[in-house]
C-alpha cells in the first residue's frame, strides 16, 4: 500500500463493473464503505458516486496485511483485475493489484453513512457531508437535480429566457414583515423575499421569463415545511392571465412527475416511493368551497381569514394527490395581484396544494399603475418606496401573469420526504445558520 497524489485515473465507476469485464485491469477510486473478513478473505465494499464493488483480498495476495490499515470512509484508488463471479452483487469482483490511501479519516465517525445506526436529524444535518453518502439521502439529491433540470427544459422548450434577478433590494417585493435586513455600505437593504417585481418588469421585455433562485424569508415559526432560504421557480408571461399560467403550471408538474419516474427508477425505489404520473387538468376547487368543505368538517373559519395549518391538515385528509384553490380574497393577497372585475372582494389567483401542502401561488398581475398604487395604499404601504417599480408602468407593460413554485417543497412531494430539511443540502431555519 503506498501513499500517493493522483498521478494515475480511475478508468471506471463501480456501475460499469461487471461480468464482461472478466480479467481487465482497472482503476476505481471512492470510500471504503465497509470492510469484512469471511474465512481467509478479505472483502471491501468500495463506494463511489455512481454505487458499489466488491474487492476481495484472498489471503496469498499481496496487499493482504495492509487492508487492516484501512479505514471507514478512507478516500482509496484501487487497480486490480476484474473477476467474474455469480456470487458477488455485480456478478463480478475485483482483486487488487495495488491499494493506495488517498486519504484517511477518523474513528470512529460521528454518524454512519452505512446507514445501520439510526442518527437524529440534528446529528444527521450537523454531519452533513456524511449524511449526504447514506444511499437514501444521495438519492434525494439525485432527484432535485433531475427535477431543476426537467424544469429548465420545458420551460426553455416552451421559448421561456432564463433570468437572474438581485437577492440584494432596497424594499419590500411581497410587503409583509418576513425580510431579514443587512447592513450595505452606509445603507440599510434587505435580502430578497422573491423575484417578483423584477419578474414583472422582465416581461416587458422578454415576455415569458423564468428563475430558479433562492428568496429569503424571516420566518418565525418552526415548522417541518418552511426555511429561511427558499429556492423558487419563479415564471411570469406577458399577454397571459391566471388560467393561462395554471395550465402552464400542471403541464410542467407532469413532466417533472413523468421524467424523474423515467429517470429515477433506482432512486424512488431506494426511498421505496411510488409516483403516479398526476392527470391534468388538476381539480380546481375556489377558495369559498374550501372554507364550506372546511366549516363542514369541524373547522372555525370564516370568509375572507388565512386558511391555518391545522385545517391544511384537514385538507390533506380530504383531498388527496394535487389540485388548486383559486379565486382568493383580494385582502389577502399580495398587492400585485388583479381583482376580478365582476367582484372585486376576490381576485384572480391560486395556489397549488399537494395534500396539505402548498407548492405553488399565482395569479394574474396588475397592469395598470394607478390600480397598483390604490393596492398599495390599501395594503398599507408606500408607493414611495415602489417608485423604481411604479415607473416601469409608464414605459408599456403589457398584461402579464404568472407563479412562484417551491422547489424544496416539490421535492420533498417527488421523494416523499416528510421534513423540507431532508431536501436541502444546507438548510438555513430560525435554528440553523450551519454547516
Ligand atoms: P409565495 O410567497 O406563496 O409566493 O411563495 C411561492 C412558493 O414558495 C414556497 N415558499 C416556501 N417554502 C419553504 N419555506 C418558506 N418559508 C417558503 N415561503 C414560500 C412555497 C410557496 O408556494 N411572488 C409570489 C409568487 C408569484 O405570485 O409569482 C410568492 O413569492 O412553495
Amino acid at each position: 500500500m503506498s501513499d500517493g497524489s493522483v498521478d494515475i485515473h480511475k478508468t471506471h465507476f463501480t456501475s460499469e463493473i461487471g461480468p464482461e469485464l472478466d480479467g481487465k485491469m482497472v482503476v476505481l477510486a471512492g470510500w471504503v464503505e465497509s470492510i469484512r473478513k469471511l474465512g481467509g478473505i478479505k472483502f471491501i465494499i468500495l463506494r463511489d458516486k455512481e454505487g458499489r464493488s466488491q474487492i476481495t483480498v484472498p489471503k496469498s495476495n499481496s496487499v493482504f496485511d495492509e487492508v487492516d490499515k484501512l479505514g471507514k470512509e478512507y478516500v482509496i484508488l484501487v487497480r486490480g483485475k476484474v473477476r467474474k463471479i455469480e456470487k458477488a452483487p455485480q456478478g463480478a469482483e475485483i482483486i487488487p493489484e495495488e491499494i493506495r490511501v488517498l486519504n484517511t479519516s477518523v474513528s470512529p465517525l460521528p454518524l454512519d453513512p452505512s446507514g445501520k445506526v439510526d442518527a437524529n436529524l440534528d446529528t444527521q444535518l450537523d454531519n452533513r457531508v456524511l449524511d449526504l453518502r447514506r444511499p437514501e439521502k444521495t438519492a434525494i439529491f439525485i432527484i432535485r437535480h433531475e427535477a431543476s433540470k426537467a424544469i429548465r427544459d420545458f420551460l426553455i422548450k416552451r421559448g421561456f429566457i432564463e433570468i437572474n434577478t438581485p437577492k440584494i433590494i432596497a424594499s419590500a417585493s411581497e410587503g409583509g414583515a418576513d425580510l431579514f435586513p443587512i447592513s450595505y455600505y452606509e445603507k440599510e437593504a434587505f435580502l430578497s423575499q422573491s423575484a417578483q417585481l423584477y419578474k414583472e418588469q422582465m416581461s416587458s421585455v422578454f415576455e415569458k421569463v423564468f428563475e430558479i433562485a433562492p428568496c429569503y424569508r424571516a420566518e418565525l415559526s418552526r415548522t417541518v415545511r418552511h426555511l429561511s432560504e427558499v429556492y423558487t421557480v419563479d415564471v411570469e408571461v406577458a399577454f397571459n392571465n391566471y388560467l393561462d399560467v395554471m395550465s402552464l403550471l400542471e403541464e410542467l408538474i407532469s413532466h417533472v412527475f413523468k421524467h424523474i419516474k423515467k429517470n429515477c427508477s433506482e432512486e424512488l425505489k431506494t426511498l421505496n416511493r411510488e409516483l403516479p404520473v398526476p392527470k391534468t387538468p388538476f381539480p380546481r376547487y375556489t377558495y369559498t368551497e374550501i372554507v364550506e368543505k372546511l366549516q363542514a368538517e369541524g373547522i372555525e373559519m370564516n370568509w375572507g381569514e388565512d386558511i391555518s395549518t391545522q385545517a391544511y391538515r384537514k385538507l390533506g385528509e380530504m383531498l388527496r394527490g394535487l389540485y388548486f384553490i383559486v379565486d382568493w380574497p383580494t385582502a389577502g393577497k399580495p398587492f400585485y395581484i388583479m381583482p376580478r372585475k365582476d367582484k372585486p372582494e376576490i381576485c384572480e389567483s391560486f395556489d397549488l396544494m399537494y395534500e396539505w401542502l402548498e407548492l405553488a401561488s399565482g395569479g394574474t398581475r396588475i397592469h395598470k399603475k394607478d390600480m397598483l398604487i390604490e393596492r398599495l395604499k390599501e395594503q398599507k404601504l408606500n408607493p414611495e418606496s415602489f417608485a423604481f417599480h411604479l415607473k416601469t408602468y409608464d414605459w408599456g407593460m403589457p398584461p402579464h401573469a404568472g407563479w412562484g413554485l417551491g422547489l424544496d417543497r416539490l421535492v420533498m412531494v417527488l421523494t416523499g420526504a416528510e421534513n423540507i430539511r431532508d431536501c436541502v443540502l444546507y438548510p438555513r431555519d430560525r435554528d440553523r445558520l450551519t454547516p
